[in-house]
């Protein structure tokens, strides 16, 4: 490895602790905004660590008029311990993103109310009565404004950092900016396009029943290749500035309001990953529903908004998106002059056509990878853990393993949305041979 290429220590590590309840208390108290918007004396202050993520601590604080969250940035994988360390820098990326996402997606992200960077530490506002979106999906509740809130914030964080939109020096300056975050791109590197198709000591999946499956997964070739090529065109597209982790744990909201959190892996990467990521949870929610059922055919409306949601995420964020690349082609990509006239405008109208139609080929290879990843690899989410009877989280799982792997191998079969929300329809009615 150059020197060049060498991992710096973290330069931060010396001021660093972690902030316990009294420490966490006495610190807000010397933050004058932070002191302010809680109200009150700081000893009346109550803090509780609600934090359920894989990754850091997260502290709801609340005084006499009002609320903040605190987050931060533990030294080592929270979901694994200490043998496992990660950088505290993440902290500043993920302060760069949220600062970065408010300016050009205003209202769909928390407000930044002081960082320390030192201690890996951000302050937000808290978000109340919001709650985690994977949370209401498990509970079969709907959410209006969700396609709206997440496609504007999908299509303008995208496009607005994209070299569509943005000048190629101030483009490379952004990729610049985050290229540090190295460490959590490598997690998602191993645990999304790596270890679920190997051995690989964390990797877990519901037993005995997804035993063969797996096994199945490890052996097939066709499924080695597709994944390599979404792994490389993780490592080695910086399309747009991506979130990097946009599950639905990442997405907080209320039937009528959305904020995405989280953005700790951010970087320039493909902007499929993020799409994909969106979709691919909600087409989870929708296949574990069926798990979650009290009696027969009881979330039937709730999934038919699920798939409906699906379509519409990628409708939607694709006509905003191409509306932004007819208003705001403010980038060094396609000049202008080349396209001139009635007839280059025709062209460059069938271009964007074809552009949306690679992204969404690019949507449904990591929408599949998330589903796998979720049901072979190290973190599983909700949706499908919450279901008790472990064969019938089994059933459910193997249907969405088996729909994400078509989706990945058999790419031709699915070149709309229609076509996927379809399969995910047909899929819902597969009996595993184990199940029947
Ligand atoms: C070890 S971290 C596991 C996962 O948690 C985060 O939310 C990311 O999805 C990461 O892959
Ligand atoms: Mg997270």
């Amino acid at each position: 490895m150059s020197s060049q290429h060498r991992p710096l220590a973290d330069p931060r590590q010396d001021e660093y602790r972690i902030l316990h309840e009294a420490d966490l208390r006495d610190y807000l108290a010397g933050v004058p905004a932070v002191a302010a918007r809680l109200g009150g004396a700081p000893a009346a202050w109550s803090i509780s660590e609600v934090g359920d993520g894989n990754l850091n601590l997260v502290f709801i604080v609340k005084g006499t008029s009002g609320g903040v969250a605190v987050k931060q940035a533990l030294p080592y994988v929270r979901l694994v311990g200490e043998s496992w360390p990660l950088p505290l820098s993440r902290s500043h990326y993920e302060y760069l993103a949220l600062t970065h996402q408010a300016r050009l997606a205003p209202g769909l992200v928390p407000a930044v109310l002081h960082h320390n960077e030192p201690l890996a530490l951000v302050v937000m506002e808290l978000l109340e009565p919001h709650i985690i979106m994977r949370k209401g999906l498990v509970a079969g509740t709907r959410y209006p404004r969700f396609v709206d809130d997440i496609t504007t914030f999908l299509a303008r964080t995208l496009y607005l950092s994209s070299d569509l939109a943005v000048p190629a020096a101030e483009k490379k300056d952004g990729i610049a900016a985050f290229a540090g975050n190295h460490a959590l791109c490598k997690i998602t590197e191993d645990l999304i396009f790596t270890d679920p198709y190997r051995v690989a000591e964390q990797n877990r999946w519901t037993q005995p029943w997804l035993d063969a499956t797996a096994a199945a997964f490890r052996e097939d070739l066709d499924l080695h290749v597709a994944i390599s090529q979404l792994k490389l065109k993780f490592l080695n597209a910086p399309e747009a500035l991506i979130h990097g982790d946009l599950h639905t744990g990442s997405i907080m909201v209320t039937e009528s309001a959305t904020i995405v959190i989280d953005p700790e892996f951010a970087f320039y990467g493909p902007m499929g990953f993020d799409i994909g990521a969106v979709i691919g949870n909600l087409l989870m929610a929708y296949l574990a529903s069926v798990g979650h059922e009290r009696a027969p055919g009881d979330r039937r409306d709730f999934e038919a908004w699920v798939l409906e949601t699906v379509e519409n995420v990628w409708t939607e964020f694709a006509r905003k998106f191409l509306e932004l690349w007819r208003t705001q082609a403010g980038g060094d990509a396609y000049p202008k002059t080349l396209f001139a006239g009635d007839a280059g405008a025709v062209r460059l109208d069938a271009e964007r056509q074809a552009y949306m139609e690679r992204l969404f080929s690019d949507t449904m290879g990591f929408a599949a990878a998330k589903i796998i990843r979720r049901i072979l690899g190290l973190a599983h989410n909700i949706d499908f853990e919450l279901i008790e009877d472990p064969k019938r989280r089994a059933i459910c799982e193997a249907r969405s393993l088996r729909l994400a792997r078509a989706m990945m191998v058999d790419a031709a079969s699915f070149r709309t949305i229609g076509a996927v929300t379809a399969a995910a329809q047909e899929v819902r009615e597969w009996q595993p041979d184990f199940a029947k």
